[in-house]
């Protein structure tokens, strides 16, 4: 394979959202050829994004805010259920399957990556649709 100096995004997806849902979150994969950190992301489709992780307290899964995502050379670093995120808050509409929007990634380095993040199903538990055990995001706060 030949090198090149990009940074790779990949299966960028995100859960379609039930009709009064204020909020979604998506998931993808990134790598960097060189040691990078996501610092913001930025989506039309939403007022507010922005990057959070899942953490337990107890035996409650909380999400908190996130400064960056370090990104270590070379090595993919996935978003996904269960762990780091990225939260769409106050949804301009719902997310549905089928559809995709524009999501634009901040990197220190690189600077802007935008993305095409496609809509799967509610219940999936990734890219492409598998169905899974489903991770319920707090709805309000
Ligand atoms: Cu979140």
């Amino acid at each position: 394979m030949a090198q090149t100096a990009q940074v790779e995004i990949k299966d960028a997806w995100a859960r379609a959202t039930p009709g009064k849902a204020e909020n979604g979150a998506a998931y993808l994969t990134i790598q960097s050829p060189v040691a990078d950190r996501l610092v913001g992301v930025f989506s039309p489709v939403a007022k507010k994004a922005g990057l959070h992780t899942m953490t337990m307290e107890g035996s409650v899964m909380k999400m908190r805010p996130l400064g960056g995502v370090d990104l270590p050379a070379n090595q993919p670093v996935a978003l996904k259920p269960g762990g780091m995120h990225i939260m769409l808050e106050g949804l301009n509409e719902p997310l549905q399957a089928g559809k995709s929007f524009p999501l634009t990634l901040n990197l220190e380095k690189a600077g802007q990556k935008q993305v095409e993040v496609t809509v799967e199903k509610a219940g999936a538990a990734g890219p492409g649709g598998q169905a899974g055990t489903d991770m319920p995001m707090p709805a309000k706060r």
